[in-house]
């Protein structure tokens, strides 16, 4: 059975570049309430651990620079099927490939500054809500 919550991060280029009011606007117009949110910046290190999957991958280390090179907006949002639905929402990695009307068309640069994040699953939704919020901040 699929969850009702996932995990997203505004990425440093989209919060440089004022985007911050833009996505929340087609977030909450896609139909997920935003249920925990702050701002923050990463160090070079808790972003290489929040990407550790993807440690082996050529782009790794551009994406842990990329990452912790200014602030970003962490959210956990709330939606039947949020998972698949946000991943719908945010479109293709790579920008050039994102469909019309997703967020990663309107305001992703690359494949790398790619505006948003988007959990990938349930259980990774639930790992990366606990990496970001305590208990007490996301009720
Ligand atoms: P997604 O963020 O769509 O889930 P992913 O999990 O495959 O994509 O990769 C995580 C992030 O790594 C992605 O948002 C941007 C960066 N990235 C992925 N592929 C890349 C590439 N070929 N070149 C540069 N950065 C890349
Ligand atoms: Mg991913």
């Amino acid at each position: 059975m699929s969850g009702n919550r996932t995990l997203t991060m505004i990425k440093p280029n989209a919060v440089a570049n004022n985007h911050i009011g833009g996505i929340i606007a087609m977030i909450e117009a896609g139909g997920f309430k935003v249920v925990a949110m702050k701002k923050m910046k990463l160090s070079p290190e808790l972003a290489g651990k929040f990407y550790e999957v993807h440690k082996e991958r050529p782009f790794y280390d551009e994406l842990c620079e990329f990452m912790s090179s200014g602030p970003i907006i962490p959210m956990i949002l709330e939606k039947e099927n949020a998972v698949a639905d946000y991943r719908e929402l945010i479109g293709s990695t790579d920008p050039a490939e994102a469909a019309e009307g997703t967020i990663r068309k309107k305001y992703a640069k690359s494949k790398g500054e790619n505006a948003v994040h988007g959990s990938d699953s349930d259980e990774n939704a639930a790992l990366e809500s606990a990496f970001f919020f305590s208990e007490t901040e996301r009720f």
